[in-house]
């Protein structure tokens, strides 16, 4: 089993390309920002002094925190530099074309108001201001999609949720109670409260039946027809597949839809001390990776307990940007291209256009691939003005390019049919 196929849901296949039309936007999207953020933010992976391993967002669960004791986070949630539109704005300048927010997530505190529970943003905390409805409210006006997480298996607040096992007795657990008096009416919400939603993105299946999955998936798509359903609601259902986190698989996936959820650093809820960044120039060729390959790359960003963004994300995001000005054009809404698998390229494509991204520029400038045939080479950076030219040798495309690299991150070389 490759890791791709671990979340691969029966509807998400494609046999003979690209069927369901409501796909069309997020194939041509290949990018998202994926939002992580809750009361974990507060102890930023330190529990009573002790740095707890692992994701922020799961310190609940990995540190057995009693509820009684997590539950005292909300109160002092009051994240004063909280700003949906300068997150919206951040996602349009980084060229990612939807965002996804956690509504709720394993610890089962809402980032949105809700009737099911007072465990919520707005009347749990002093902030009192709905998060989601704020962040809708400025995807609305800048014009970008807006996808909801929400976990719907794991709750570790909710006395019939799956995961907490030291306040919860699992033999006395009532799942089908949580999925049916819980789960359905805070999907209801989500998706009735806060105009159109592009995206539910279920997750951690584990114990969901596949009754539930598919009751889920159709109480989603009878609300909002058009709302996408990512792969991990469990069961093989869903619109599309999910990789596992972080997993980039080694080859082209031509016969689905899929995305790879990742962190910019090594958790999704903020960690005071989690300072592994990854490199803009690992995030651009993760994402021209993935859409060589046929996915989405959905990249998250994990506010602290003030709704501040972390500096280091914001760089990188608006790094990726300044490339995807210039080179957005070789992403979005293109296809795998013809050559798969060479360790310093990718390809990408659409019908007139082949498009060579370059990982490491060759030394001396030289360039030679089997299996690619062009009339033309442009730079894609139309500011360049280094010579290129193209020609056939031995069976071989030969493209010859200046020694010095032309782009710092990934250069893309625009190839003619
Ligand atoms: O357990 C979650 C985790 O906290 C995070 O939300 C990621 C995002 O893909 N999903 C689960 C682990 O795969």
């Amino acid at each position: 089993m490759t890791e791709i196929e671990y979340f691969k849901p029966e509807r998400g296949q494609r046999p003979g390309a690209n069927e369901d039309p409501r796909l069309d936007w997020w194939r041509a999207a290949k990018f998202g920002m994926f939002i992580h953020w809750g009361v974990y933010s507060i102890p930023a992976g330190v529990w009573k002094g002790e740095h707890i391993p692992g994701i922020g967002e799961w310190i609940m669960l990995r540190a057995e925190i009693p509820i009684a004791e997590y539950e005292q986070l909300a109160p002092q949630f009051n994240p004063v530099k909280y700003d949906a539109d300068q997150i919206v704005k951040l996602a349009k300048a980084a060229g990612q074309k939807y965002i996804v927010l956690t509504s709720k997530h394993h610890d089962g505190f809402c980032l949105y108001g809700s009737a099911e529970t007072d465990y919520n943003i707005v009347d749990g905390t002093p902030f009192g201001r709905d998060v989601l409805g704020e962040l809708a409210d400025a995807c609305a006006r800048e014009g970008i999609k807006l996808g909801l997480y929400y976990s719907q298996t794991q709750d570790w607040h909710h006395p019939n949720g799956f995961g907490n096992t030291w306040d919860f007795n699992e033999d006395e657990q009532d799942f089908a109670d949580y999925i049916e008096n819980y789960v359905k009416p805070q999907v209801r919400e989500i998706l009735t409260n806060y105009g159109p939603i592009c995206i539910i993105w279920f997750d951690t299946p584990r114990i969901i039946e596949r009754h539930q999955s598919q009751e889920l998936l159709d109480l989603v798509h009878s609300i909002q027809p058009d709302c996408l359903v990512c792969g991990r609601l469990g069961n093989k259902l869903g619109d599309y597949a999910t990789a596992q986190d972080n997993a980039i698989p080694p080859e082209l996936q031509a016969e689905i839809d899929w995305e790879t959820p990742a962190t910019i650093n090594d958790t999704w809820g903020f960690k005071t001390h989690d300072h592994n960044w990854k490199s803009t120039t690992q995030l651009i060729q993760n994402l021209v990776d993935i859409v060589s390959k046929g996915g989405n790359y959905l990249l998250n960003i994990g506010p602290d307990a003030e709704g501040a963004i972390p500096e280091p994300s914001i760089e990188r995001l608006q790094a990726m940007g300044v490339w995807l000005d210039v080179n957005g054009e070789s992403i979005y809404g293109t296809q795998p291209g013809p050559i798969q698998g060479a360790a310093a390229y990718r390809t990408t494509q659409t019908s007139e256009t082949v498009y060579l991204h370059v990982f490491d520029w060759p030394a001396d400038g030289r360039i030679a691939l089997s299996g690619l045939d062009a009339s033309s080479a442009t730079w894609l950076d139309a500011s360049r003005e280094a010579a290129l030219s193209i020609s056939e040798q031995g069976g071989q495309l030969v493209i010859q390019g200046p020694v010095e690299a032309p782009n710092e991150h990934v250069t893309v070389i625009r190839l003619g049919r």
